[in-house]
């Protein structure tokens, strides 16, 4: 009898110890998602991850209903890259983006990736892009032509624009640059002239937003609202100005936690919130040398437009009550590429044919939290230079001339201060749960761990190439262009 008993409780273990995709019940393979992502919001700039220049209630209640990731890193610490990555599951390199596309660009994401939203076409959702895209400001690169249903937002960055730091007409180089489109579908909507017109963006990508999730209350949707701002120069609508008493800064981040929060509580009006997934996350760490107009990277080493992680560690919260248990706090190494596989497994989407370098993490999200969801990375930066691998905690940087705000006063109200591009970082390990600041090399002690990230680098660079070492690599798609 004992045996018997002792044989039901194993066959019964083994079955709830399964944490597979088919036990996601019949309705939550269509949840609605939405995809918000920060433009330069860093990892410190969250009160749930212990910003102290102001708070983010609503985000920190969000991440409270859901899972909170401490160890997740954006593809590329920049813009257009980071983007790409977001919406095709695969290093930017990999789809031949980098940088940030300037205005006119002659080259963009090509229309023959596969994005998110044309991953969730074939499930029938509704989809819309609502803030920055700045994927190619060509016509063929743009959102309606990447799977949204609609589109209203900027073509790419807010400070492309010809207008100078303190507002006033620029007299340098960005004269030349066009008057920044608000951009609705395919048509220009208004011209922003001024930071007061810019103060306004956040609201206006909100009241989009809700009234998106509004008109889709009864179909599956994809919402991906791309915030153009904590990214300078920053501005707020009338209501945030001098809200908190505690800068300008302080009140754009009470600003868009107003708006996480107009999301949240549509939700809830509608009755949409157990079944809905919001995902949080930001596209690269803050741009230090703006000051008091930058946010923090929370003690990590770095920030923007470097391969230190205060440049890729960037905050993410995923919130779906009907599936993620709440609050739970997630140490495991995950990236923003791993957002489209996720949700294609979720909605049984086949993935593309193309390779991918994403990997799902929904077991991870149904509770099975002690299995690692990746164990390797790849900080590529520049136009294709693999500046450092990851396995685990450990990191190897590679020799290489990079841009560092460290030991160079940053600048205030709008101003730059210096952030030169060229300080010749040398080889080093870091190991990350010992040393998250980056701050002394380990390699001496650790000559297994060394050959192990070699071997990772010497793959990486077959595949991907890497300007350091002048290799080519034979993985890499090219993005697309016009003539
Ligand atoms: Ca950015």
């Amino acid at each position: 009898m004992l045996i018997i008993f002792s044989f039901l409780l194993s066959v019964l273990s083994i079955f709830l110890s399964d944490n597979s995709p088919f036990l996601l019940a019949k309705n939550t393979q269509k949840p609605n998602i939405i995809l918000i992502y920060m433009d330069d919001l860093g990892f410190g700039d969250l009160s749930c991850n212990g910003a102290l220049g102001h708070t983010t209630p609503a985000i920190d209640k969000l991440a409270a209903k859901g899972m909170r990731f401490t160890n997740f890193l954006t593809a590329q610490a920049v813009c257009s890259a980071s983007r790409a990555a977001l919406l095709t599951g695969c290093y930017p390199n990999r789809v031949g983006v980098s940088g940030a596309y300037f205005p006119g660009s002659k080259v963009g994401l090509s229309p023959e990736e596969v994005t998110i939203a044309e991953l969730l076409k074939q499930r029938n959702y509704k989809t819309s892009a609502v803030g920055k895209w700045h994927l190619g400001d060509h016509p063929s690169f743009m959102p309606l032509n990447q799977g949204f249903d609609s589109f209203f937002g900027l073509p790419y960055s807010n400070d492309m624009w010809p207008v100078h730091y303190d507002g006033s007409p620029s007299t340098d180089w960005k004269k030349s640059i066009p008057t920044l489109p608000l951009i609705l579908n395919k048509d220009t909507f208004a011209l922003i002239n001024t930071l007061q017109e810019q103060g306004n963006l956040t609201k206006q990508y909100t009241e989009r937003a809700v009234s998106f999730i509004e008109s889709n209350k009864k179909e599956p949707f994809f919402l991906y609202l791309a915030h153009s701002m904590p990214h300078v120069p920053i501005a707020v609508s009338n209501r945030f100005n001098n809200y908190t008493g505690k800068g300008l800064f302080a009140d754009l981040m009470a600003e868009i936690d107003w708006s996480i929060d107009s999301i949240v509580q549509t939700l809830d009006r509608l009755g949409l919130s157990k079944n809905t997934m919001i995902i949080f996350t930001s596209d690269n760490g803050p741009w230090l040398n703006y000051g008091n107009h930058a946010g923090s990277a929370g003690g990590f080493r770095e920030g923007k437009g470097t391969t230190f992680e205060g440049g890729h560690r960037v905050p993410a919260i995923i919130c779906w009550p009907e599936v993620i248990p709440a609050g739970i706090v997630c140490n495991q190494l995950a990236s923003s590429i791993d957002i489209l596989p996720t949700i294609a497994d979720i909605t049984k989407v086949p993935l593309p044919s193309t390779s991918l370098d994403g990997i799902s993490f929904l077991p991870f999200l149904q509770g099975n939290i002690n299995h690692p969801i990746r164990r390797e990375f790849l900080y590529y930066y520049r136009k294709n230079s693999l500046e450092a691998v990851r396995y685990d905690q450990w990191k190897l940087v590679f020799k290489h001339p990079g841009r560092t705000y460290t030991k160079h006063l940053p600048g205030k109200d709008g101003f730059p201060g210096a952030s030169p591009e060229d300080f010749p970082f040398p080889e080093a390990l870091y190991n990350l749960s010992r040393d998250p600041s980056e701050s002394y090399d380990v390699q001496e002690a650790h000559p297994e761990i060394m050959e192990k990230l070699v071997q990772q680098a010497n793959k990486a660079r077959a595949d991907l190439g890497d300007d350091l070492t002048g290799v080519k690599g034979n993985g890499r798609r090219a993005a697309g262009s016009v003539n």
